[in-house]
């Protein structure tokens, strides 16, 4: 890709008092975890992302929501980080305050160095009590019997017998309220955005990059696809983040 960037975007990365970093499933890609809106192979082809991840679905059909789940966490226990979040761990050492706000639900940011990272979409390696809530443990070491599209029983809670569920948030429900108050904080107070793989559609994180923009941060969208930018403190950065991330901070701070 050309190393070309906008001389807006440069001197708000080299000047930021405080960088705020959002990402979406697309800074997974390239660590082979699926997107949320792509097609999914095999018998997820048939379904709906959007239709399982609901409390709905949970209640109609536990084991074929709890199977997709452990399909995903699987995956993800068996990905590794790629540069695209290497390099936002780097960034850290660049400038005076980064927060990292992300909507993924995998662990490749934590285990590329990043800490304190704010999920505001819950975790698919912290599941918990449908009923009463405490935490379920599990074994990151056992094996993980589903294969793509295997329906397996959730469960039971040890404190109540309740099913446990997944720790993430469904559609309908409310995103925790300490991490979505940290995000529009640093949103409000940043002066340079990186909005980075999110197709920018779901609520309320998608309010974050035009919060930013309001408050008179530069903002910048790293995106395979070209995303539409309002006014010129907004930019596009059309390409895969595993390569346009590592040009940009080479520029910026190389
Ligand atoms: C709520 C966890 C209050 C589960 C997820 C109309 C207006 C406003 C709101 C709504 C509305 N209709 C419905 C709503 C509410 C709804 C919503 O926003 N729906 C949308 C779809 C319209 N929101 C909610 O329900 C939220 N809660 O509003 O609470 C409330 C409560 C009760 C009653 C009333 C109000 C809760 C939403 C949480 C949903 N949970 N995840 C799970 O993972 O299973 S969301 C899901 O989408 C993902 O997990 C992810 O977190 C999220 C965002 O998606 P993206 O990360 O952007 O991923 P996507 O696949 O879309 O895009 C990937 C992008 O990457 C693409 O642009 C692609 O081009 C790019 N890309 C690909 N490869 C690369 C790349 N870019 C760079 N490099 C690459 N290599
Ligand atoms: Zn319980």
């Amino acid at each position: 890709m050309s190393a070309t960037f906008s001389p807006v975007l440069l001197d708000a990365l080299r000047n930021a008092r405080h960088l705020l970093v959002f990402t979406g499933a697309g800074v997974s890609a390239e660590s082979g975890i699926p997107t949320f809106r792509d097609a999914l192979t095999g018998l997820w082809e048939r379904l709906d992302p959007a239709e399982l991840a609901t409390p709905d679905a949970f209640a109609h059909d536990p084991a074929l929501v709890w199977g997709w789940y452990e399909w995903r966490r699987k995956k993800v226990l068996a990905a590794q980080p790629n540069l695209a979040h290497h390099v936002i761990a780097e960034l850290v050492t660049c400038v005076p305050r980064l927060t990292l706000v992300t909507q993924n639900v995998d662990d490749l940011h934590e285990r590329a160095g990043n800490t304190d990272v704010i999920h505001l979409h819950g975790s698919l390696h912290q599941p918990r009590c449908s009923v009463c809530g405490q935490p379920h443990a599990l074994h990151s070491d056992a094996p993980i019997e589903p294969e793509e599209g295997r329906r397996l029983e959730p469960p039971r809670c040890v404190h109540c017998g309740e099913r446990v569920r997944p720790g993430v948030v469904w559609f309908g429900e409310t995103l925790p309220e300490a991490a979505l108050n940290a995000a529009f904080e640093a949103a409000r107070d940043c002066d340079c955005l990186l909005s980075i793989g999110t197709s920018g559609v779901v609520q309320p994180a998608a309010m974050i990059p035009q919060l930013a923009a309001e408050s008179g941060a530069v903002v910048a969208h790293v995106n395979s696809q070209s995303m539409t930018v309002l006014g010129p403190r907004q930019v596009s950065l059309v390409g895969p983040a595993g390569k346009v991330l590592p040009a940009l901070i080479d520029v910026a701070f190389g």
